[in-house]
C-alpha cells in the first residue's frame, strides 16, 4: 500500500515518537505519562510481512469489556462521569480492591453472544477485533489457571467469552487480538498502581506480579485461542525495560505472526498506536493506528449515549486512512454482554457504505495532499484518487487545489451509468462540474483516474482558499517566528482526550505565517480561533500589503471570532501572517485561521 512520505510527516512521526507534547494541566501531564508511556516504532519494513494484514485492513473493532461494564459508571448510587473502565481508580470512585473484586460475584453477562458481535464487526466493514482480556482492574475476561480473579472461576457466568469470540472471529474470517494491561493491575499486589502489600502485610513487588500473574497470563492468551493477530499491551508507564523485553519475546515465540502495538513500551512494538481518540492533521509515514471510541467512554457507561453517527464514523475512518493509518474503533458492551443498540446501528449503517465503496478504505493509500481538504478527504490506489466528499458543494463546483498531474477521467462512483465529469484546469486547481444534488448519503465518492501512478504524482500541498467553502488553517501548518508552536492535550470528562496544536508565548514581533493557494481573488471573511483573557487585538497581513486588525473578546476556551474582511488582489500563492497586537501574551494562544467566501 502506498504511504506518501514528506519531510513534514517524518518530522511529525518523530515528534510523536518522542511524545513531546505540552499540557494544559499538570494532572493531565501525569496521567498522560502513565497512559501512553514512551516508545513507538517507525517500522515500514513490515508492510510485506506480518504487518500486511494490518496495513491493508485499515479498519478494526476495539472492545472494552470487563467487570467495570457491569458497574456502568456508577458506584454506590453515584455516577462518575468519564471513562468507565477507570471507575475503581482513586482519581474516580476510589473503590478499595477487595470491594471491587466482589463485583465479580454478580457479574453474569448472559446475553453475551460472540457470534453476533463478530457479525456486527463484519457488517461494519471491520477486518479484525481486539478485545480487553485484562484491563487495569486486573480481572481476566478469560479462563485463567494463573489467577482465580477471572470470568470462569469468579462469576456465575462460568463461560470463557474470549474462547467464544476468538472462535466466532476465526469462523467469519476476521482477525483477532487481545488487549492486555501489562503494567497496571489495580487489584493484584505488586501490579502497577495496585496494592503495595500482600494480605499478610508483607511488601509485594512488581517482580512477583510479573512472574506470577502477568507473564503466565500472557502465555495463556497466546496459547489457548488459536491464531492471534494482535497483542495490544497498554500504558507501559514506568515498567522496566527487562520486563517489557521478556513479554515481547514471549509473544514473538508463541505467536510469531502477531503484531505488537507500540504501547508495549521501549520501541518494541510493530506499529505506532497514536494518542487516544485522535485523528492526526498531517500524514504519518509509518505503520500506525488511531484508536477511537464510538461514544465518550471506552467501556459501557449508563449515561453515555453520545454515539458517533455513521457520517462521523466514516469521516474519521477516511481521514485516518487518508493520513496513512488504520482506524481501530471501540464499542463497549454492557454488563449483560449486549452491545448498545444505537451504536451498533450506526456501525451497521457505516458498514453498508463501506461495502459499496471498499476501494476507498481497504488497501488504500494516503492522500498526496498530506492533510484533509475542506470538503472531505482523499485516499488512493494505483492511478486513482478517491475523493470522499462529506460536504457536497451547493453550486455545482468541486475544487481540487494544487494537482500538477494529468487527469484521464473523473466520475462519481456508486451511481448506475454515471457519466464522466467535466472539469477544467484553472491556475493549478482542477474545477469539476458536479451535480447540484448530493449523489449519495452520507458521503459521495468521485474517482479521479490519473495518467500516472499516484506514487509518482506531483501535488502543491499548500492549503487552499476556496471560492465556495470555508477553509481552516491550523497552527500545525504555520511557520512560527518568536513564539511557541506546541501540541496540547486535555481531558474534557475524565479520560476523554482532546487535542489541538496552538501558538502561545507571543512576544513583540512574533508571528505565524501560512503559505496558501488562492484560486479566486476577491473579498473573504477572516475569523481567528483563539483563547485568552479580556479583549485581544490581532493583526493579519498578506504579502500583498492588505491588513485586517480588530479587537474581540477572549475566554479560556478556544472560540472563533470574526476579524473582518480580507482581500486577495490576485490569484496564486500568498502568505498570510498573524500577530498579537494587544493582550496578555502569556495567556493568549491561537489555534487556527479560517477564511470564508462571502455569499
Ligand atoms: O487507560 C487506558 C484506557 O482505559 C483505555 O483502555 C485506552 C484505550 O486506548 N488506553 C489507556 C489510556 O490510553
Amino acid at each position: 500500500m502506498l504511504k506518501l512520505k514528506s519531510f513534514s510527516t517524518l518530522f511529525l512521526s518523530l515528534f510523536l515518537t518522542l511524545h513531546v507534547f505540552s499540557q494544559e494541566k499538570k494532572d493531565d501531564q501525569e496521567s498522560m505519562d502513565k497512559m501512553w508511556g514512551e516508545a513507538s516504532v517507525l517500522n515500514s519494513n513490515l508492510r510485506e510481512g506480518r504487518g500486511k494484514f494490518f496495513d491493508q485492513s485499515n479498519f478494526g473493532m476495539f472492545i472494552h469489556w470487563g467487570l467495570f461494564s457491569d458497574l456502568a459508571g456508577k458506584w454506590k448510587g453515584k455516577t462518575y462521569y468519564g471513562i468507565g473502565e477507570w471507575l475503581m481508580n482513586p482519581r474516580v470512585a476510589n473503590i478499595p480492591p477487595k470491594e471491587y473484586m466482589k463485583v465479580a460475584e454478580d457479574f453474569n453477562p448472559s446475553e453475551f453472544d460472540a457470534k453476533s458481535i463478530a457479525k456486527l464487526a463484519k457488517d461494519a466493514g471491520m477486518k479484525y477485533i481486539i478485545i480487553t482480556s485484562k484491563h487495569h482492574e486486573g480481572f481476566a475476561m478469560f479462563d485463567s489457571e494463573v489467577s482465580d480473579f477471572n470470568i470462569v472461576d469468579a462469576t456465575p457466568f462460568k463461560r470463557d467469552p474470549m474462547k467464544e469470540l476468538s472462535q466466532a472471529c476465526h469462523d467469519l474470517g476476521l482477525g483477532f487480538g487481545f488487549y492486555y494491561s501489562h503494567n497496571q493491575d489495580w487489584t493484584t499486589p505488586g501490579g502497577g498502581n495496585g496494592p503495595k502489600l500482600h494480605e499478610d502485610g508483607t511488601t509485594a513487588s512488581f517482580e512477583e506480579y510479573f512472574y506470577e500473574k502477568c507473564k503466565p497470563q500472557v502465555r495463556e492468551i497466546c496459547t489457548n485461542y488459536g491464531n492471534i493477530d494482535f497483542i495490544w499491551f497498554d500504558t507501559p508507564g514506568g515498567m522496566k525495560k527487562e520486563y517489557v523485553i521478556e513479554l515481547a519475546d514471549l509473544v514473538r515465540e508463541l505467536q510469531p505472526n502477531t503484531m505488537l502495538c507500540s504501547r508495549v513500551g521501549y520501541g518494541l512494538g510493530d506499529y505506532i498506536s497514536h494518542g487516544d481518540m485522535e485523528v492526526p492533521a498531517k500524514n504519518l509515514d509509518a505503520l500506525w493506528e488511531s484508536c477511537d471510541t464510538n461514544n465518550d467512554s471506552w467501556s459501557y457507561a449508563w449515561y453515555d449515549n453520545n454515539f458517533k453517527g455513521p457520517k462521523e464514523i466514516l469521516h474519521r475512518l477516511v481521514s485516518t486512512v487518508g493520513r496513512g493509518g488504520s482506524y481501530l474503533f471501540n464499542i463497549g458492551p454492557d454488563g449483560n454482554g449486549k452491545v448498545p443498540e444505537i451504536g451498533a446501528q450506526f456501525l451497521e449503517e457505516a458498514g453498508k457504505w463501506i461495502a459499496k465503496y471498499p476501494q476507498v478504505i481497504y488497501d488504500a493509500g494516503s492522500s498526496p495532499w498530506g492533510h484533509a481538504l475542506p470538503w472531505g478527504d482523499v485516499t488512493t490506489k494505483d492511478n486513482s484518487l478517491f475523493l470522499s466528499v462529506f460536504n457536497w458543494p451547493q453550486d455545482g463546483k468541486l475544487y481540487l487545489p494544487g494537482l500538477e498531474s494529468e487527469i484521464i477521467s473523473a466520475k462519481i462512483l456508486g451511481i448506475d451509468n454515471s457519466e464522466k465529469l467535466k472539469y477544467e484546469n484553472k491556475n493549478n486547481w482542477v474545477v469539476f462540474d458536479v451535480p447540484y444534488k448530493t449523489p449519495d448519503s452520507p458521503v459521495s465518492v468521485i474517482e479521479v483516474k490519473l495518467k500516472n501512478d499516484v506514487k509518482n504524482i506531483q501535488v502543491d500541498n499548500n492549503l487552499g482558499v476556496y471560492p465556495n467553502i470555508e477553509s481552516e488553517f491550523l497552527t500545525e501548518f504555520a511557520e512560527v517566528f518568536k513564539a511557541n508552536k506546541e501540541s496540547i492535550r486535555w481531558m474534557e470528562k475524565f479520560g476523554e482526550w482532546k487535542r489541538t496544536s496552538q501558538i502561545s508565548n507571543w512576544k513583540e514581533n512574533s508571528k505565524a505565517v501560512w503559505t496558501i493557494n488562492v484560486l479566486e481573488p476577491g473579498y473573504y471573511y477572516l475569523d481567528l480561533n483563539y483563547k485568552g483573557e479580556g479583549r485581544l487585538v490581532w493583526k493579519t497581513t498578506t504579502d500583498e500589503g492588505v491588513m485586517v486588525q480588530n479587537q474581540q473578546a477572549a475566554t479560556e476556551k478556544y472560540q472563533e471570532y470574526p476579524m473582518g474582511i480580507l482581500e486577495f488582489k490576485t490569484a496564486g500563492k500568498h502568505t498570510i501572517s498573524v500577530s498579537l497586537v494587544e493582550g496578555n501574551p502569556e495567556t493568549s494562544s491561537l489555534k487556527s485561521v479560517t477564511i470564508k467566501p462571502i455569499q
